[in-house]
């Protein structure tokens, strides 16, 4: 899997890792009152989390009606019993995080209230604080622990306030609810997309603390027919301090090096698939703690097939999925990646690909139907280790959740539609068959805060080949880089980090030409991609080359591209590229070093 890192086989009975050219190496009703969320409750009570060991719960569905989707949501946050902040979304009728559910051409007014109450720390503080113009939320730019805003991950909506605009749309506790409105547009890829917030600086203790939920663009059916009549589930796996962090490993495990921290204060990579995480993982709120990582429940009937939607919501933590009966790992027949059918190209790509393990970077999504197990046997989903390199976290082989045969199981509240229409044909020629006007080198990098003290806190960049390395300044009033709408470049994006990092882009999905020197040929897009670790020994710097499509005439404005990592965009690493409308004069576009 070409865009997956580099993976350790499970000792013993999985099978080796293999090189696959493949890069995968009950509803509520609508029109909430919206001033309905009324008390919050007691401080320890907002987020309610449950039990190691519980069966998976779905998230609610809150579908559009009449092709319009009005949904008040309240983020909120308290404190778990041992200290950890806890946020969440919540809707006035108290369910957390749910999955809004429309389709192409839907009207989304969604209405945020700000209860937070100010548990949130970042190291990054400082460097947030650059820009305060509180006020209008439009036009504020704060950037503090109780500020937030939503980004709807990978949506090709308009860089706009009240759309899907981060660098200056900032919503204070106290605020009246904040109504985004947006449409949904008429080409979006049918799949699995995400909304979480994306306030520089502590995007990461909001994103770990629980603040996500999925976002589905209905139809995938009508891509992948095969999908017709499927039960269907979502999965929402995300990350968190960890609970035990100074206990042992269970004894269950070999005995394996102590693993350093970070400067991020996470375990480091101790490259054996073992030992303790960075962080802890949970499958729909229900936690599965280090040490002993008790698998939460997962129920099916024997031998049923359901569509499994992933989300990876994870602020750090890689996921490298498998599905285990009687220790064999199953087909997982993927049918998108990051919201996009894998067929996206046409009616001559597969619209299914079997594999059997998945890698899912921070902010990836991964869909795929499974089999249920036989009666009588229990299975184990699981992630797999994966080598960050030696100064990423430390992501080692565990259990997720058992996937237990059980006739009584409930089905899944979701089905696919019976009868799907086909898509109608692409509105613009395929990505991968468009020559690009421009080729540009972006970097990753990292390097400590003060020169002199290698253990001083690690500042995190990209940056353009030919400038200078600069930590992302929101107060800048300059993009980094300019583009013109219609444009289709290619962007070679380098990993000059010892660790693995995973770019991401707002408004738009790439194609995947080349992962690691591998041409790679993928039918569909993503949204976001691994680049691989440098390493002493190499001879030169691994990269991916993307092709970037600035061709949609509703994005044009200033966004933003990051390294998914939440730690790392929150301590720099994220740029900014205006796209301009596409009659603006040639020489306004930055043409650098490297172009065509
Ligand atoms: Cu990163």
């Amino acid at each position: 899997m070409t865009s997956l890192p580099r993976v350790r086989p499970l000792r013993g009975r999985l099978h080796a890792w293999r090189v696959v050219a493949f890069a995968l190496c009950g509803s509520l009703a609508t029109s909430q009152p919206s001033a309905a969320v009324g008390s919050p409750g007691p401080p320890a009570a907002r987020c309610q989390r449950a039990a190691p060991g519980a069966v998976v719960p779905e998230p609610v569905d809150f579908r559009s009606h009449d092709h319009q989707l009005v949904v008040d949501l309240s983020i909120l946050s308290d404190v778990a019993p041992r200290g950890m902040p806890r946020y969440c979304y919540v809707l006035p009728t108290g369910e957390q995080s749910p999955t809004l559910r429309v389709s192409p051409g839907d009207e989304v007014t969604l209405r945020l209230r700000n209860l937070l109450g100010g548990t949130a720390k970042s190291p990054h503080r400082a460097i947030a604080r650059a820009t305060t113009r509180a006020g209008d939320p439009c036009t504020s730019g704060e950037m503090s622990p109780t500020s937030t805003n939503l980004h709807f991950h990978g949506m090709t909506v308009p860089p706009v306030c009240h759309a899907d605009e981060v660098l200056k749309t900032s919503v204070q506790p106290g605020d009246a609810p904040f109504e985004y409105r947006f449409r949904i547009p008429d080409d979006e890829p049918p799949g699995l997309y995400w909304y979480h917030p994306h306030v520089h600086g502590f995007s990461s203790a909001q994103v770990s603390g629980g603040a996500s939920g999925a976002l589905v663009v209905e139809g995938l059916e009508r891509a992948v027919p095969q999908l017709a009549g499927l039960p269907e589930r979502v999965f929402v796996i995300r990350d968190q301090a960890l609970e035990n962090p100074d206990a042992p490993p269970s004894s269950a495990e070999p005995v394996v090096p102590q693993t350093p921290l970070d400067s991020d204060g996470d375990a480091g990579n101790n490259n054996t698939g073992f030992g303790k995480p960075a962080k802890d993982l949970s499958v729909n709120f229900v936690p599965v703690p280090y040490p002993d990582y008790p698998p939460a429940t997962i129920r099916l009937k024997p031998g049923a097939r359901q569509l499994w939607r992933v989300l990876n919501a994870a602020a750090v933590t890689y996921l490298h999925l498998a599905l285990l009966y009687d220790h064999e790992p199953q087909p997982l027949e993927v049918v998108a990646i990051d919201g996009v059918p894998v067929n996206w190209s046409g009616p001559r790509a597969a619209p299914v690909r079997q594999v059997d393990h998945i890698g899912i970077p921070p902010g990836g999504r991964a869909e795929f139907v499974v089999t249920g197990p036989p009666r009588g046997v229990t299975g184990v989903l699981m992630t797999r280790s994966v080598d960050t390199g030696r100064g990423g976290e430390n992501d080692p082989n565990r259990a997720l959740a058992n996937v237990v045969a059980d006739d009584r199981a409930r089905a899944p509240q979701s089905v696919m539609p019976a009868n799907p229409k086909p898509l109608p044909p692409p509105s613009r020629p395929w990505l991968g068959s468009v020559a690009p006007v421009r080729e540009r080198r972006l970097y990753f990098s990292e390097a400590p805060a003060n020169p002199a003290d290698t253990t001083s806190p690690t500042v995190f960049y990209i940056t353009e080949e030919g400038r200078q390395p600069a930590a992302f300044d929101p107060a800048s009033p300059t993009p980094d880089i300019v583009v013109r709408q219609g444009d289709v470049e290619d962007w070679i994006i380098e990993n000059r980090s010892f660790e693995l990092h995973a770019f991401h882009i707002h408004q738009l999905h790439f194609l995947l030409l080349d992962w690691f020197g591998h041409p790679v040929s993928e039918p569909f897009l993503r949204d976001t991609v691994n680049v691989p670790y440098f390493d002493l020994h190499m001879t030169r710097y691994p990269s991916v080359r993307l092709r970037m499509d600035f061709r949609d005439p509703a994005i044009v404005g200033t966004f933003v591209y990051h390294c998914h990592l939440l730690e790392h965009e929150d301590g720099g690493m994220m740029g900014t590229i205006r796209v301009l409308p596409a009659d603006s004069p040639l020489a306004s576009v930055a043409v650098t070093p490297g172009a065509l």
